[in-house]
């Protein structure tokens, strides 16, 4: 059967490059390296998830009286990180990144509309209950291997993956390391060790240019 090879490019939006609202160290050195995977003619498929909340979305900081970004709080009964407001439907904070080459996406992924309810993953909410659709929707396309890059590895990229690989049985799930970066150092070293324990590769964009 012939390969059907997708790219999902995770959450490469303003607000968590420097100068936005939830700034990843470094998060605009994604954007290069992205756009090389884009224009490599590699891809059958690019998808781009964005981080779509709503004002006063109950993973803020601000919607709880008395919370402090980067604590854990509580959210629908559940622990959740308090983040800063960031990612608004309609800022520019919300914006892909302006030099993404965003003309070759085909599919944008919005998440994290629900208030109640964090969404890291693109493919379905944290409580793994409402899914965004794109599972079926890489599924009807035929896609056999998703390579899975962007912000931040530690959060939105390591769910995401996970998430393809449990979602879509029998898909080849990568993981593009030089194409990602996370929050914390710490967070990344984990986040890549339990992507591999679930059996997602973690290769170098130069593997997947040279294909
Ligand atoms: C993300 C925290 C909150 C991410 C999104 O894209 O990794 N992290 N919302
Ligand atoms: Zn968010």
């Amino acid at each position: 059967m012939a390969l059907m090879k997708a790219l999902l490019l995770v959450d490469i939006q303003n607000g968590f490059c420097p100068g936005g609202n939830l700034p990843v160290p470094d998060g605009d050195e994604v954007v290069p390296v992205a756009n090389r995977l884009i224009d490599s003619g590699r891809y059958d498929l690019i998808v781009a998830s964005q981080d779509w909340h709503p004002p006063g979305h109950g993973s803020f900081a601000s919607a709880h009286p008395g919370a402090a970004p980067f604590e854990m709080g509580e959210l629908s009964g559940k622990p959740q990180m308090m983040w800063p407001d960031h990612c608004i439907q309609g800022t520019l904070d919300a914006e892909l990144h302006p030099q993404l080459k965003s003309e070759e996406i085909d599919l944008i992924q919005q998440k994290g509309e629900d208030p109640r309810i964090d969404s890291y993953s693109a493919f379905r909410d944290n409580d793994q209950d409402a899914t965004t659709g794109l599972s079926n929707f890489l599924q009807d396309q035929g896609v056999t291997d998703l390579d899975v890059c962007g912000l931040a590895t530690d959060y939105c990229v390591k769910f995401s993956a996970l998430d393809a690989l449990e979602m879509m049985p029998g898909v080849r799930v990568r993981f593009i390391e030089d194409a990602s970066r996370g929050i914390t150092p710490e967070g990344v070293a984990a986040a890549i060790d339990e992507m591999r324990a679930h059996g997602i590769a973690v290769i170098k964009s130069t593997d997947a240019l040279r294909e």
